[in-house]
């Protein structure tokens, strides 16, 4: 039987959404059950561009606005030459943030339009299937405490949310949206069930493109 590829799967939501906790969970799940599955997560860190963005992040250096938005992407772009051979492989790949965030996060600072956002990402790697962990952003920030990370504030994720919102609008990417308010473990059933269908009906088609 020849290898099919493996499926791109993003988790998209405000900080403490759940997205890390049902990344982990669902690789395990789908491994489980037999699947060949990885986690990636944007950003990544652990590249010379990670390590700008890392430091930036933590409020250890400064970029402008424009400069650390385009950093974000060409940090995915990076790792598009192993994303491709992954899913070639039959390697499914559950992703923890990807352009969307890039998107959303950016455009909750003043000036910049989603269109500008959007411009380069397009040609990413396009998911087969984008799961939104819904949860209202106050509710998320009961989780826990916020660190000290940039954009770590109430009113700077309520922006985000509404920008993630606009985002859901477009019917060329293949959003879920999931409630995250629920259990940890009513949210994993839910995921792995829109998983495994997204698997089955993904693994024959080719990978598409994002936003072109
Ligand atoms: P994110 O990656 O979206 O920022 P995390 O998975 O790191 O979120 O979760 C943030 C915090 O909330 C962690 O302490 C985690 O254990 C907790 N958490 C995650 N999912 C739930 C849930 N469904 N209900 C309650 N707490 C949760
Ligand atoms: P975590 O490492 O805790 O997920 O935080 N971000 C992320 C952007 O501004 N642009 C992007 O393209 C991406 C992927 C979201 C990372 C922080 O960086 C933000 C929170």
């Amino acid at each position: 039987m020849a290898c099919r590829r493996g499926v791109l799967i993003v988790l998209e939501g405000v900080d403490k959404a759940g997205k890390t906790t049902q990344c982990k969970k669902l690789v395990q799940a789908l491994q489980e059950s037999g699947h060949r599955a990885e986690m990636m997560r944007f950003p990544d860190r652990t590249t010379r561009i990670g390590l700008l963005i890392s430091s930036y992040l933590e409020k250890k250096s400064q970029l402008e606005d424009h400069t650390v938005h385009l950093l974000f992407s060409a940090n995915r772009w990076e790792l598009v030459p192993l994303i491709k051979q992954k899913l070639d492989q039959g390697i499914t790949l559950v992703v923890d943030r990807y352009a969307f965030s890039g998107v959303a996060f950016t455009s909750a600072k003043p000036g910049f339009s989603l269109a500008w956002c959007k411009q380069p990402d397009v040609g990413l790697p396009k998911p087969d299937l984008v799961l939104f962990l819904q949860i209202n952003p106050a509710l998320a920030a009961q989780r826990g405490e916020f660190g000290t990370e940039r954009y770590e504030t109430n009113a700077f994720q309520n922006k985000v949310q509404q920008n993630f919102e606009q985002l859901r609008q477009d019917p060329s990417v293949n959003w879920k949206e999931i409630d995250a308010g629920r259990s940890i473990e009513e949210v994993h059933m839910n995921i792995k069930m829109l998983c495994e269908s997204a698997i089955n009906l993904a693994k024959n088609l080719p990978i598409g493109e994002l936003w072109k």
